[in-house]
């Protein structure tokens, strides 16, 4: 495999989620979010997963330290979840909690890897979601709240952080069709989501800025959309679809304002005086977490929804059956910053693949994930050649773990989890991207 070319000063990292390694769901006071409630209904999860013990990182941190030294990452983007924080959503903050965390990024920056926080990645309160969760505007100055405490423990030495990750998918999945948690149903009634998400997004990162931070972000999934064909119908629902996916998102925080939803005949957003001028001015960087392209049709038969998406033709599937084109990655940065030519740099907050591999534990050589990450990495840097600002590359994951409603039947890592005993074992990928990150920095340097 061709080594991709790099370009110049990016950072490379990799990344978790605290409910997708951690396990431990009940220790030091952690409180039940929205995902624990999920998994413990019965057939929820596909193959009746829990996420316990997942990885069992919250007891087995030193050991993701180790992992994460020997890759030689520059950043490490993992997630703090509020229910550990204030187990209910709100009251004081629990200390214990902080302690962990604060031991986790003292261990990182011991050996020299940046940590990364992500403040929200889909662990609502539970509580807080039965007030109205996301559709409530209350809980805007709920997140910000936490994350001043987290801030007032962690910002005097965590420069860089990420408040909401996934917006899209807690709006479109989690509130839209139900697939994640909280697992409503509301179609475009969901939409009120978007813009709390955002909002509370902006508050968080005052709350981080005053507290030192200096390099703040949010990241969502992004899909580079592909019309199925070139009728007016076909264009037509493919703009829908970006708008909800992508553009209703990226925006507000790159151009202070939403899209025309009423064009589509959607209610407009709950917006109040002063709410665009705070997320129009809340980034230090925006991040893109990209999987794969979206095609999509005009929609066919009685659907509520205004297109259908369909399988993207000839192009090779990952073992999640997603498709892979990674030229899709580069058209997608260079039209977001050609639409938006002052916005800030990008971060790819998550790229990644999973592949079909044994649960028990052995070296896996996964040359199809080595040729996945190569692809979209040379795809970053042909955005790069076009002028698209990118500051960091984010692999997706450091390690297999809990896949949402999918369990354990994807793997996302570069070191495979038996989750029989617990074994962790470098794949073929870890060596590879260790070697690339090596080499680009001894090239950065020469
Ligand atoms: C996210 C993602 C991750 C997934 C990954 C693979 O919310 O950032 O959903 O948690 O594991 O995208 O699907």
């Amino acid at each position: 495999l061709s080594a991709p070319r790099i370009p110049a000063g990016l950072r490379w990292s990799t990344a978790t989620s605290a409910f997708q390694i951690e396990g431990s769901r009940t220790a030091d006071g952690r409180g039940r979010s929205i995902w624990d409630d999920f998994v413990d209904r019965q057939g929820a999860v596909i193959d009746g997963g829990t996420a316990e013990p997942a990885c069992d990182s919250y007891r087995r941190t030193d050991d993701d330290i180790e992992l994460l030294a020997g890759l030689g990452v520059d950043g490490y983007r993992f997630s703090i979840p509020w229910v550990r924080i204030q187990p209910g959503g709100s009251g004081p903050a629990n200390s214990v909690a902080l302690d962990h965390y604060e031991k986790l990024v003292d261990g990182l920056l011991a050996r020299g890897v940046d940590p990364e926080p992500t403040l929200y990645h889909w662990e609502l309160p539970s509580e807080i979601e039965a007030a109205g969760g996301w559709l409530s505007r209350d809980t805007v100055s709920r997140f910000a709240d936490y994350a001043a405490m987290v801030a007032d423990r962690l910002a005097d030495r965590v420069s860089t952080w990420y408040t909401i990750n996934e917006a899209a998918m807690t709006t479109l999945q989690g509130y839209g069709t139900g697939e994640l948690a909280p697992a409503k149903q509301l179609l475009f009634g969901a939409l009120p989501t978007v813009h709390h998400q955002l909002l509370a997004h902006a508050h968080a990162a005052a709350a981080l800025r005053a507290a030192g931070a200096t390099r703040v972000g949010i990241t969502n999934n992004h899909t580079q959309v592909l019309p199925a064909g070139g009728s007016d119908a076909d264009l037509a629902a493919a703009h829908a679809y970006d708008l909800v996916h992508n553009r209703v998102f990226s925006e507000p925080l790159l151009a202070g304002a939403y899209p025309d939803l009423e064009a589509l005949g959607l209610p407009p957003m709950p917006v109040q005086d002063g709410d665009l001028e705070l997320i129009g001015d809340s980034l230090d960087f925006y991040g893109v977490n990209f999987y794969n392209p979206t095609t999509v049709a005009a929609a066919s038969g009685d659907s509520p929804l205004p297109f259908d998406l369909l399988p993207t033709p000839g192009v090779p599937l990952t073992g999640f059956g997603w498709p892979i084109m990674p030229e899709a990655l580069r058209d997608f940065l260079v039209d977001l910053s050609e639409r938006h030519p002052n916005m800030p740099p990008i971060v790819i907050g998550e790229n990644g693949a999973s592949f079909p591999e044994p649960g028990h534990a052995v070296r896996v050589q996964d040359d199809d994930r080595i040729a996945f990450l190569s692809a979209h990495i040379r795809a970053v840097a042909e955005a790069a050649d076009q002028g698209v600002r990118v500051e960091e590359y984010t692999v997706w994951s450091l390690m297999d773990n809990f896949e949402w409603a999918d369990g354990y039947t994807q793997r996302f890592g570069l070191v495979h989890v038996d989750f029989e005993s617990g074994i962790r074992t470098p794949k073929a990928s870890y060596d590879w991207y260790r070697d690339l990150i090596r080499d680009a920095r001894t090239d950065a340097e020469g």
